[in-house]
């Protein structure tokens, strides 16, 4: 079986990635230059580099170029961990966009994640999630309001939540039960996170505990799938 061109050239790249000559941040030659250099089309070149802008090695800058993307960053995904710890773990700088706060009345899905009754008064918390100041996640957080009353007075956009519950409210979270799952971003998703509509996310779901089992938040968060890889150490059963 032979190897379509488009793939050998791609892997040429990846090797010119991975071998540290073109670090992070290089800006791509030329499609033409590229072409005229491994003998291929310019067509077969981009097919090349689409490949490796959707895998997130390269990123495409509107009307600049395509560049060397900096290394994912890793989410474990088997410990507890608030977005802030897991950025500063890896060196990178956390932080937050607020999208909206807002108090709203439970429907039947939160009042069973969280144990209230319909209707009654949880915040809603959007932020757009960023390492480095780059967008990285999109997260929907839901907090009962008569855990935390007064939550919407801190600011989000440079505390941690966690970090707030912790201090403030005494509420610290110990266990969670979290699911993942492949989705692609819709359009509002897509503008929050700065990528193209269709593009690969992680939805996490999650429901955060206290050690006596009392649910404080439940979260929708979605991951940028070019950005982000998921991590976990796994042992034998039993
Ligand atoms: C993580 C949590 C999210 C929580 C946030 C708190 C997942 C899937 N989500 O993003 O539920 O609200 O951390 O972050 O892990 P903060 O303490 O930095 O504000």
């Amino acid at each position: 079986m032979t190897v379509p061109l488009y793939v050998q050239i791609r892997e040429s790249l990846i090797e010119r990635i991975q071998s540290g000559e073109w670090p992070a941040g290089t800006r791509l030659p030329a499609e033409r230059d590229l072409a005229a250099e491994f003998g291929v089309s310019r067509g077969t070149v981009r097919q090349a580099i689409t490949d490796l802008v959707a895998k997130g090695l390269l990123r495409r800058v509107q009307g600049s170029g395509t560049y060397v993307a900096e290394p994912k960053v890793e989410m474990p995904t088997h410990i507890l961990l608030s977005f802030t710890e897991a950025m500063r773990r890896q060196g990178i700088e956390p932080g937050a966009r607020l999208v909206a706060v807002e108090v709203v009345p439970a429907t039947r899905k939160l009042a069973e994640r969280l144990r209230l009754t319909v209707g009654e008064s949880v915040y809603r918390i959007v932020r757009v999630r960023l390492g480095n100041q780059q967008p990285m996640a999109l997260e929907f957080s839901h907090f009962p309001v008569r855990l935390c009353p007064g939550l919407d007075r801190f600011d989000l956009e440079r505390r941690s939540i966690y970090e707030v519950l912790r201090e403030e409210y005494d509420l610290i979270l110990v266990r969670a039960e979290q699911s993942l799952e492949p989705t692609l971003a819709r359009r509002f998703e897509a503008e929050a996170l700065g990528i193209a509509e269709g593009s690969p996310l992680m939805l996490w779901e999650r429901v955060a505990f206290t050690a006596t089992g009392l649910p404080v938040e439940y979260a929708k968060d979605l991951y940028r799938g070019d950005r982000v890889r998921f991590s976990m150490v796994l042992h034998l059963p039993g």
